[in-house]
């Protein structure tokens, strides 16, 4: 592999604390929403949120992820009826009573109108393996690498000034089948995305304290 010269950045102690502090607070003003807005804009967005998303790192260059970018309305109905009849068994059979409990403040329910009101769904599919000319190659670090893209892509989104959710219906099978992906891939997270509905509303979450969540040695 050819190497080439890295293009560095170089801010002073203060600049580099500014940015912290900026950052941090642009954010931390992210917020899951699950009421959205049927208002319509360019795929483009789509795009460049998901090539954000596809520059994350990876283990070995691998880039073991699919996006599938959902804009028919007839796919998205599919994807809301299977995505409910999974989360119906949740909460009225497989879900323990604590995992209940630990949902209670959020208000969910089986109920995802979302999954049609939402403009675009992205889906992120991992790639368990590589397939070509009938041979598999490995990827590494599958799962991490596939989490870091996501978390671009919630940032990215958020950035834009668009709000997403990340919903995962268990099991998500049904999406490989409506979406006719490939064995060699198993869907990951479920995003709608959108301007959020005029009335949104989110639950008044907080967030740990530093000292709750950082140790330093
Ligand atoms: N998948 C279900 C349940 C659910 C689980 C967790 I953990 C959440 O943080 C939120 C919901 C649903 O989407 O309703």
């Amino acid at each position: 592999m050819a190497f080439e010269p890295f293009e560095k950045t170089d801010y002073s102690a203060e600049e580099l604390v500014a940015r912290s502090v900026q950052f941090r607070e642009q954010l931390s003003a992210r917020r899951s929403i699950r009421h959205f807005s049927r208002r319509a804009f360019p795929r483009e967005v789509i795009e460049n949120v998901i090539m954000t998303a596809a520059s994350a790192p990876s283990g070995a260059n691998k880039q073991p992820w699919t996006f599938v970018i959902v804009e028919d309305t007839d796919v998205k109905r599919e994807i809301r009826i299977g995505a409910e009849e999974e989360e119906k068994a949740f909460y009225d059979r497989r879900a323990p009573d604590e995992w209940l409990a630990d949902l209670e403040p959020l208000g969910t329910d089986w109920r995802k109108p979302f999954l049609e009101d939402a403009p675009f769904l992205i889906v992120v599919f991992k790639k368990v393996f590589d397939v070509e000319k009938d041979h598999r190659f490995k990827n590494y670090y599958v799962n991490e690498s596939v989490g870091i893209a996501s978390g671009f892509l919630l940032a990215a989104i958020h950035q834009v000034g668009l709000v997403a959710l990340t919903h995962t219906p268990s099991p998500m099978g049904f999406l490989s089948k409506i979406l006719k992906r490939p064995e060699n891939e198993r869907a990951f997270l479920l995003i709608p995305v959108g301007y959020p509905a005029e009335d949104a509303q989110v639950p008044a979450i907080t967030r740990k304290r530093m000292e709750e969540v950082v140790e330093i040695v």
